[in-house]
């Protein structure tokens, strides 16, 4: 009668190159504008930056990821399809996507979909959670590149472990969180050190 591990994993910044696919696509619409490299990244949200460097920034930063095929076309991360897949063939192992839509729901969720089913399979549709408050879905761990998750929930039942991003990796050590630095990094370690 063993208790099965139930792995949440985030989907922007952690299986999809979220970060990435905006900055192509950023400068290939605005050419002429400034434009902030993922190495001067900093802070989860994307608009906030750009909004920083000039206030009309923002809205153009959030015109990337409300365009049609902008989650769709977004590249896998180094080695995360690969993990999800391998996770989830591991005994005892229940993984589910857990990943927030942005609020401009005419492609994202849509797309959402169709990016699991074209780069993980058809089988793992089944393991979408769509949901834009993390904090009230039960697993034992949440692998999630944003710092601060919050909700309803003031105790989750989760452990987060941050992954680590662009707008992250700079953040002052925080020994009270554990940290993914890739898919090369030993997130079966992690997965065993949740196991009772
Ligand atoms: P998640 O990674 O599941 O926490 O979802 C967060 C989503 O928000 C993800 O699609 C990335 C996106 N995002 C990044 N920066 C911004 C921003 O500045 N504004 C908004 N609305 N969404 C952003």
């Amino acid at each position: 009668n063993t208790r099965r591990l139930r792995v949440l994993l985030d989907m922007d910044g952690v299986i999809a190159d979220f970060e990435g696919g905006f900055l192509k696509k950023y400068r290939e619409k605005f050419p002429n504008e400034p434009f902030i490299s993922l190495e001067d990244r900093r802070g989860f949200w994307v608009s906030t930056q750009y909004g920083d460097m000039r206030s009309d920034l923002c809205e153009k930063a959030i015109s990337i990821w409300e365009s049609k095929n902008f989650f769709m076309e977004l590249e896998p991360l180094p080695g995360g399809v690969e993990a999800v897949k391998e996770m989830s063939k591991m005994e005892n192992t229940d993984v589910f996507i857990c990943t927030s839509p942005i609020k401009h729901y005419s492609y994202c969720p849509y797309e959402k979909y169709a990016w699991v089913e074209k780069h993980l399979g058809s089988e793992f549709l089944e393991q979408i959670i769509l949901t834009r408050d993390k904090t009230i879905v039960t697993g034992d761990i949440l692998v999630d590149d944003k710092p601060d998750i919050l909700g309803v929930e003031p105790n989750p039942s989760w452990e987060h472990v941050l992954f680590t991003a662009c707008h992250n990796k700079h953040l002052p050590p925080n020994p009270s969180q554990r940290r993914l630095q890739s898919w090369a990094d030993d997130w079966r370690g992690v997965l065993q050190s949740k196991r009772q």
